[in-house]
């Protein structure tokens, strides 16, 4: 009998691999030396696979629920959408994705390069290594990401069938509650320390945070900019530095919240968790360090500004997509992308799905740390009504870490 791939197992997994003709140049699935499930997100079953010739693979597979909450149903067809998103991404930068191999969608499952030999950069943010040139790398998948899947990349008709393709309403939903409504609401997500409360109540009662997170959501909801990798946070990047003639590599993955949104949230995401990785700094007494990872914002979004405009000649209509529109464009983003960073910050502390930087806090520190980062988060998601300099906006968050 063919065993039942619904959710795989350590014990399906070679039958499974033995059944995927695209899998059989790729693994040798007769010889299997080990098979792992290493799954830590909050969604997802992860397998790394191993023959015994030294090749290995990666297997995802979505779940019918949270991982971490089996009362709450999630749809499997994110991973449909990852698949798209990935696929698009891989042919505008595949120095910057895990290699694709194969996509079942009968059982969800995807089967991808296995980048063991990287580490995922919000563990090395949370082991002190700041892994400074990564920011800029990122940068460069965003620009020639978004670029790519933009009408200036893309013919206009194969642009809205595109978006046709990867419209993602479910994990879209989750991300308007999670990061644009819980935290300003009373909501069961929630949760803070006693000693924060009063720094989450200010927040809340502030007309101007108010407003500017409605407009946010509003642009989330309704700005089909660029095919988004959609959950660009320090966790979803793995970085490998370079070291004894083999080179830097930076791999984002995990993009089954992907859909056609704002450019600036992606690039916000990875601000955001800079600034969680500072407050950590901070609140551990290395204020160095701090400061090294607080340059991160500006070299993130001056690499992605430097790539944009290096692309800008390629665009498909120069009639109409002059080159004075292009520091116009660059600017709207660069506001969205630091009133996304400050969002994604705060709902990285009062809601659901909290980041590892901050929460391996003893308490005492982490009350420190959280209120640092909903200050400078509210500095952020205010910025559009003040200056769009990242390095003056890093220098506000610096002195409120440092506080
Ligand atoms: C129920 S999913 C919770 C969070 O995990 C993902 O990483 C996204 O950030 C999402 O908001
Ligand atoms: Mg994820």
């Amino acid at each position: 009998t063919t065993p039942d791939f619904d959710q795989l197992t350590l014990a399906t997994v070679p039958h499974y691999l033995a059944s995927r003709p695209a899998l059989r140049p790729r693994i040798d699935a007769s010889a299997l030396s080990s098979v792992v499930e290493v799954g830590d997100g909050n969604l997802n079953l992860v397998f790394i696979v191993r023959d015994a010739h030294g090749s290995s693979l990666v297997l995802k597979q979505s779940l019918p629920h949270v991982r971490t909450d089996p009362s709450w149903p999630m749809t499997r067809e994110r991973s449909t959408r990852e698949w798209v998103v990935l696929d698009t991404h891989e042919r505008a930068d595949a120095a910057h994705v895990p290699a694709l191999f194969d996509f079942d969608q009968a059982h969800f499952v995807l089967a991808m390069e296995d980048l063991s030999d990287h580490d995922v950069w919000r563990s090395e943010l949370n082991s002190g290594r700041v892994q400074g040139w990564a920011a800029a790398e990122v940068g460069r998948y965003v620009a020639r990401t978004s670029f790519a899947s933009s009408v200036f990349g893309l013919d206009p008709l194969e642009q809205k069938r595109l978006v046709a393709r990867t419209v993602n309403p479910e994990l879209c939903e989750i991300t308007e509650n999670l990061v644009f409504t819980e935290p300003y609401i009373e909501h069961e997500h929630n949760a803070v320390l006693p000693g924060n409360e009063a720094d989450v109540d200010a927040l809340r009662r502030d007309r101007d945070v108010l407003r500017e997170i409605g407009l946010a959501k509003y642009r989330f909801m309704s700005s089909a900019q660029s095919l988004l990798h959609g959950d660009l946070h320090t966790g979803s990047v793995f970085v490998r530095a370079e070291s004894g003639g083999r080179p830097a590599s930076l791999r984002a993955f995990d993009s089954e919240f992907g859909f056609y949104g704002p450019t600036g949230f992606d690039l916000g995401a990875l601000w955001a968790n800079f600034v969680l990785a500072a407050a950590r700094a901070e609140a551990l007494g290395d204020p160095d360090r701090a400061a090294q990872i607080l340059a991160l914002p500006a070299a993130l979004m001056e690499a992605f500004e430097a790539e944009f405009r290096a692309l800008w000649p390629t665009r498909l209509d120069a009639r109409i997509w002059a080159d004075d529109a292009l520091e116009a464009l660059l600017g709207d983003i660069r506001r969205d992308a630091a009133g996304y960073a400050g969002a994604k910050a705060v709902r990285r502390i009062v809601g659901f799905a909290k980041a590892s930087d901050i929460e391996t806090l003893e308490p005492a520190l982490r009350e420190g740390a959280a209120r640092g980062v909903l200050r400078a988060g509210r500095v952020l998601i205010l910025s559009r009504l003040g200056t769009d300099s990242v390095e003056a906006l890093s220098a506000t968050v610096s002195r409120i870490l440092h506080e």
